[in-house]
């Protein structure tokens, strides 16, 4: 018996992450690319059922690797999609009397440096991945991490994601075009930090 996924709808229209994100961009990253990585998993999941039935050792390993893929995938947007928030909805605004907030003045000495810091690791990116803020159980710190492809943060069993941001093209090419860190600069403006800080104090209590 397996469980389907299916679509989380979001907490906004598509066109309130204007003008940061395009109400075209967000509903084909959401509609089209996000609910694909749904149908492809799903679809996978009945192959295999059969290969399981069948011994297919092969099948089982090629299925394997895409079923994390599109898994990963899923676990990433479904965490990005919350890490945003409208402006008017108070996207950008950063909470008062922050845990998170403390912390990383504590580690980066301010939210601003933070950013950069931010922006700079994840210009890195060659390829597709994601950029990701995770709080390290064991050190107790935050730390920025890369994720090649779809990997989530998840497989990394002390690490917890606070925020996820794609750097897939498609997240950001309709609006940016070549202009990649224009992208990653503006996406604070709709950054959900009541989203970042609930995730924060779950992961360090
Ligand atoms: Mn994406």
């Amino acid at each position: 018996m397996t469980t389907k996924l299916t679509l989380p709808k979001l907490d906004y229209e598509y066109a309130d992450l204007e003008p940061v994100l395009s109400e075209e961009l967000i509903k084909i990253h959401h509609s089209k690319h996000h609910q694909n990585y749904i149908d492809t998993y799903n679809k996978l999941l009945d192959e295999f059922d059969i290969a399981k039935v069948e011994n297919d050792i092969n099948k089982i390993a090629s299925l394997t690797t895409n079923l994390k893929f599109n898994l990963g995938s899923h676990i990433n947007h479904s965490i990005y999609w919350k890490n945003l928030c409208p402006i008017k909805n108070g996207g950008g605004q950063i909470p008062e009397n922050s845990n998170l907030i403390k912390q990383i003045i504590i580690q980066w000495g301010s939210v601003e440096y933070f950013k950069e810091d931010f922006i700079n690791q994840i210009m890195k990116i060659q390829g597709s991945g994601w950029g990701n803020l995770v709080y390290n159980k064991i050190t107790k710190c935050l730390e920025y991490l890369e994720t090649k492809d779809q990997d989530p943060v998840a497989l990394k069993s002390n690490l917890v994601p606070i925020l996820c941001i794609d750097g897939w093209e498609h997240a950001w090419y309709l609006k940016y075009r070549n202009v990649k860190k224009s992208y990653y600069t503006e996406i604070w403006k709709i950054i959900n930090w009541a989203d970042l800080d609930k995730r924060f104090n779950e992961a360090s209590s």
